[in-house]
């Protein structure tokens, strides 16, 4: 993409009373402006979504945005810009862009930069700043907040333009920090004075900078190599575990190829789930706990052993067992070995490289693993999956998790292209395991922290990004959380389906106030709410369903025509446990066992 630089609009820099031919105009004329050195180094960097929300000191800014071609998507709360421009980093392998006002603007846009960073997904949150001499001697300005500093700890890397000369380098400094190495958020402040700056319009267009390999490949070292293949060869019972890295890295081929070729039994992290369908022969996904706590060698690639994996320790993994057990670990990051765990084979490098070399490194006379752990596997998941089966075929009324997920489950095997968004407790638990994926990257969920809130965030950069179908699957708490943002969904014509699972309240709808007051429980909500008027007050479809059936119908018809449409799916309010599968970290529930 070329850098062409524009003649900044004339009231910015030039006196409209100015004649023609004036020796002073002609300079104003040959200058570039800060608004517009922002967008060219953007555009130059093949930026082109912009997630956002206006005001002081950044409205003009998006409108300029707009009128150059650049794509502005316009959100209701920060936070859910924020959380769009991490999932569009996590989709498009592009640090996603969320650009705020200042202070609130800028604090709203923070929880998502953080969570970007623990993610591991590229993103760069651009905040417009107050009077950096006003705000450093606390004077007391607009929206006035030392925000630097306290984005520092919050992200992989923060930095501030001061000057109009230094944007080029400054969008280019946040865009290889947000991509490079492990990928993450990256904080950029632009003070409200950066954008009338002028400068001569040459000289700008040579400050911008087009970053060449922001992401460079990292090859692994040989002997790592070789040491992994022989922990790997050495394993009477072995499994590949595959994380959001593993997606994120787009190694997909390789990633297939290593896991077919060996042999070896793998299970998908929640968003590394389609990296190979889930309907694999070799997927030990309906035997989850069996393999980790068998398994004698465990090849991790893109994922942490961080709480999601029990810190690869203790019960899951096998008790007495768990020290006999060896790890290989494929990750970017040279701190993330032995980070709970020591790790036997440290692979570090890119996982496109790393996998690529072990498989290179396979040969021609691989053995695949013994058939003992291969056949009790295939005959555990067998039985699994015929008692999941049974399951799902039951049709309570009012509907459950499982019956209402089985019919979502046959439109995502009847529609693999479309994405899926999940957020809740219990929505989520039983969504993760019920709901088979087919395609790579295509599950957006709750992520390492385990947040809620990122679900229309989540829904709108996927919709944006990929322009397929998006069935966000909420629970009724998790949905309030960005619940505002279905007008954004409407605004756009976005083609999302959300699907509240309506159980009255936070896991459950049963609670009792305790005291007996007149407050309900501080996790029930008000009864038989109809989310799908709220769809509808801005134009999309809402629908009240209350069977199986019902839901099934107006989510085929959804995903059919691509219109912004809100399920609200009544489920039992006494189905669900407290926190889903997690309870057990909950310092109230063991308390009262
Ligand atoms: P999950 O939650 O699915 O288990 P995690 O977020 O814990 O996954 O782990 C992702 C890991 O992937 C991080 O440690 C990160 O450093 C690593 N990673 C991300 N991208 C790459 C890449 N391209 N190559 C190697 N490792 C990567
Ligand atoms: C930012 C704590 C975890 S799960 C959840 C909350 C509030 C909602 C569960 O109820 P929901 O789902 O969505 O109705 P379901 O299927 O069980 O009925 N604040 C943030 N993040 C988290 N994780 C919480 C609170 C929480």
């Amino acid at each position: 993409m070329s850098a062409e630089v524009k003649t900044a609009p004339a009231p910015l820099v030039a006196d409209a009373s100015r004649q023609p031919g004036d020796v002073a105009a002609a300079q104003s004329a040959a200058t570039i402006d800060g608004f517009q050195l922002v967008i060219d180094a953007l555009k130059l960097n093949d930026i082109d979504t912009i997630f956002g929300l206006p005001g002081i000191p950044i409205t003009d800014l998006t409108r300029k945005m707009q009128a150059e071609g650049l794509r502005v998507i316009s959100f209701r709360h920060e936070q859910h810009a924020g959380n769009a421009a991490a999932a569009a980093g996590f989709l498009t392998q592009k640090p996603g862009i969320c650009l705020t006002v200042s202070a609130p603007g800028f604090l709203n846009g923070l929880t998502a930069l953080a969570n970007a960073t623990t993610n591991c997904f590229p993103m760069i949150l651009i905040s417009g700043s107050s009077e950096r001499e006003i705000v450093d001697l606390q004077q007391g300005d607009y929206e006035e907040m030392d925000q630097l500093a306290i984005a520092k700890p919050l992200c992989k890397a923060a930095y501030r333009v001061l000057h109009a000369q230094d944007i080029g380098i400054g969008i280019a400094r946040a865009i290889r920090s947000a991509l490079s190495g492990r990928p993450g958020g990256v904080y950029l402040d632009l003070p409200a004075k950066l954008f009338a700056q002028t400068m001569d319009a040459a000289e700008g267009r040579r400050s911008l900078v087009k970053v060449v390999d922001p992401a460079p490949r990292q090859l692994p070292a040989p002997d790592a190599v070789r040491r992994a293949l022989d922990v790997l060869k050495g394993a009477k019972r072995p499994l590949i575990l595959l994380g959001k890295g593993a997606a994120y890295a787009r190694a997909d081929a390789e990633i297939r190829a290593l896991v077919e070729k060996t042999g070896i039994p793998y299970l998908p992290m929640s968003m590394a789930k389609g990296l190979l369908p889930d309907t694999h022969p070799q997927s030990a996904s309906a035997t989850r706990s069996y393999v980790l706590a068998e398994a004698d060698v465990v090849l991790l690639v893109g994922a942490r052993l961080n709480w999601l994996l029990s810190h690869g320790k203790g019960k899951t993994w096998g008790g007495a067992n768990a020290n006999e057990r060896q790890f290989i670990q494929i990750d970017i990051s040279p701190t993330e070995m032995d980070s709970n765990v020591p790790i036997a084979a440290p692979l570090v490098g890119d996982i496109g490289s790393c996998v690529s070399a072990l498989v290179e490194g396979l040969g021609a006379k691989w053995a695949k693993p013994p058939a003992e752990w291969t056949s009790a596997i295939a005959e555990r998941r067998e039985k699994n999956l015929a008692k999941m089966a049974e399951t799902l075929a039951k049709n309570p009324s009012p509907m459950n998790f499982h019956s209402a997920l089985n019919v979502i489950r046959d439109v995502v095997k009847a529609n693999p292209e479309a994405i899926v968004v999940n957020e809740g407790a219990n929505t989520l638990d039983f969504a993760r395991s019920i709901v088979d994926m087919y395609e790579p990257r295509k599950r957006l969920d709750v992520g390492t922290w385990g947040i809620m809130g990122i679900g229309m965030g989540y829904a709108v950069a996927a919709a944006v990004t990929t322009g397929k179908p998006v069935i966000a699957i909420e629970g009724d708490s998790a949905f309030g959380f960005s619940g505002m943002e279905v007008e954004t969904i409407c605004r756009y014509n976005l083609p999302v389906c959300v699907v509240v699972f309506n159980n009255n309240g936070v896991y459950r709808g049963t609670d009792v106030n305790a005291s007996g007051g007149a407050d309900v429980a501080p996790t029930v909500f008000v009864k038989g709410a109809r989310y799908d008027k709220l769809m509808e007050a801005f134009g999309g479809v809402g629908v009240h369903a209350t069977t199986p059936a019902e839901l099934g119908k107006a989510l085929k018809e959804a995903v059919a025509s691509g219109k912004p449409t809100l399920i609200n799916a009544v489920i039992d309010e006494t189905a669900g446990t407290e926190s889903g599968r997690i309870t057990s970290l909950n310092p109230q529930a063991a308390k009262k066992k």
